[in-house]
This record gives C-alpha cells, structure tokens and sequence, in this order.
C-alpha cells in the first residue's frame, strides 16, 4: 500500500513543491490549505502525472474547530498518514516591535504556532496508533536568529523550534521521527504575503541574489524523509549561498 503524506499550505510554495516531490515518489496525499481552487486544481494534475491518489481538505488552521473537525472527517484510510509537513505559515509586516499592527501578531501567532499545534495534535495521534510515523516542521532562519522588524514573526518560528524539540522527546516511545528544517530566503508567494500583495516591495527581497526556491526545500525535506528507520535528522538549516545568516546577504 502506498504511504501517505500529509502536507499543510500546500496551495503555494514550499508546500506545493512537497506534493509534487512526493507524488514523484509515489506517496498518497493529503493536501491542505485554504485556497480550495487551487487544492482540487493541484490533486488533479498530480493525479493524472504521477497516478497517486489525492484528498483535499481545505480549511483556516488558525480555526481550532475547523482544523480538528475536517481532519477528523477524513476516510479511515487517510488517517494512515507516514509523514506530515508542517508547512502553513506566515508573514505579516516588518515594523519596529512599537509599530507593529496588533492584527498582525494575532495572524502570525495563531498561524504558525497554533495552527502547527491543533494539526500536529491530530495528527500525531494517529501515528500513535499507526505506531510509527515522521514529522516535519517547517521552521525557519528566523527561528535561530532575530533579525530587525522581524520581532514577532521570529519569536513564532522560535516556538516552532521549541515544539520541534519537544515533539521529538515526546513521540520518542512512540516511534515517530521529528525533523525540523529551516531555510533562508526561499522566493515563493512568502514575500507578497508579508507585504499584502505590494509585488514590487516583495520582488526587491529577492533582486541581486540567487534565492533558495521552493524545490530546493522539497528536497531538503525528502533527504530527511528518505533516510534509513534508524536514522532521524533533528534539525537542518538550509540557506542560499549567497546568504550568511537572517540579516547578511551578498547582492551584487
Ligand atoms: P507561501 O506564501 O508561498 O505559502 C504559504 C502556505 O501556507 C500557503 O499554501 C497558504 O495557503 C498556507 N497558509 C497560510 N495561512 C494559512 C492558514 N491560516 N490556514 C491554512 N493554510 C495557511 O510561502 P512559503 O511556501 O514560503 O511558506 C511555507 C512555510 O515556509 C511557512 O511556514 C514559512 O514561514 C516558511 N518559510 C518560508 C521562507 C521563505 O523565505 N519563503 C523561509 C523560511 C521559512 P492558503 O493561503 O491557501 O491558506
Ligand atoms: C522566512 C525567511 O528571513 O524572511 O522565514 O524571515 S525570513
């Protein structure tokens, strides 16, 4: 029987990237996210390319109930998840912590934390019962490092850093793997999200360097994947290398 994937915020991005790869590697999906279109759209293209089978389930994972209720709907069989990818997440603004939009830090916070938790609740307890399994949190540079204006925005992918260390304890009699990847500045929908559509202000993050994509990711996460049982990988930060670290990249 083929394994299954779980992928969060895969209507773009990184996340989108995973499903393909996945699909490319002959895993089932369960695809998520808000943006319903794109989910349906996507599961019939990897559908008809790479002959894998594919649920969607479109909900807010910032919405406790939603979250839990569209998981918990899914067939039996999907409950049978090998790998889930922690991947919804977000930015909103870059302000001095004095101006930052309240709005804003709610977003972020209930997002990339909480959203992360009441998924990885759910779903972790179906490894259990599945008695193995592998979690991947997407965290971030700016989970090791604090860069300006991107107070609130590190402190959540600092969380995310926190819960990646504390799932792997946790899980541990359980048999379930807990990696955590981290990358640099990955050109996706990422920029334009945190600037609320303002394309141009998004473009200039990317000019004059070779940004990670999406794909560079994808494969990250599946050298993690792909690694032996015995095998875990903790943590892997993963940069462009024209980037030394969140604040110092070489444009020419
Ligand atoms: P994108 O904006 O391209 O993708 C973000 C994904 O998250 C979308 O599929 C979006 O789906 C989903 N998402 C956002 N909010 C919610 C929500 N409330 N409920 C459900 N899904 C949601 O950005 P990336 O692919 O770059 O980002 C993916 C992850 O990688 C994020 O956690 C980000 O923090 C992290 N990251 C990104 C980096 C970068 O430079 N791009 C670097 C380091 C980490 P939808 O809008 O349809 O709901
Ligand atoms: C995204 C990378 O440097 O914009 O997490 O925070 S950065």
């Amino acid at each position: 029987m083929a394994k299954i994937a779980l992928i969060t915020g895969a209507t773009s991005g990184i996340g989108e990237a995973c499903a393909h790869l996945f699909a490319r590697e002959h895993y089932n999906l369960v695809l998520t996210g808000r943006r319903e279109d794109r989910l349906e759209k996507l599961a019939k293209k990897l559908n008809t390319k790479y002959n894998v089978e594919v649920a969607v389930s479109a909900f807010d994972v910032r919405d406790r109930e939603q979250t839990i209720v569209n998981l918990e709907a899914l067939p039996a069989k999907w409950k049978k998840v090998t790998v889930l990818v922690n991947n919804a997440g977000l930015s909103q603004g870059l302000d001095p912590i004095q101006n930052g939009s309240l709005d804003d830090w709610d977003t972020m916070i209930d997002t990339n934390i909480k959203g992360l938790l009441y998924v990885s609740k759910v779903v972790a307890n179906w490894m259990i019962a599945s008695g193995h399994g592998h979690i991947v949190n997407i965290g971030s540079i700016a989970g090791k490092e604090v860069y300006a204006n991107g107070n609130v925005y590190c402190a959540t992918k600092h969380a995310v850093d926190a819960l990646n260390k504390g799932m792997r304890i946790d899980l541990l009699p359980h048999g379930i793997k807990v990696t955590g990847i981290h990358p640099g500045a990955v050109e996706t929908e990422f920029s334009e999200v945190r600037f609320k559509g303002d394309k141009d202000r998004a473009k200039k993050v990317y000019e004059g360097f070779d940004p990670l994509v999406a794909d560079d990711i994808a494969e990250t996460i599946w050298f993690a994947v792909s690694r032996p049982a015995h095998v875990n990988i903790n943590d892997m930060i993963v940069m462009p290398t024209a980037q030394a670290n969140a604040g110092t990249i070489f444009r020419k």
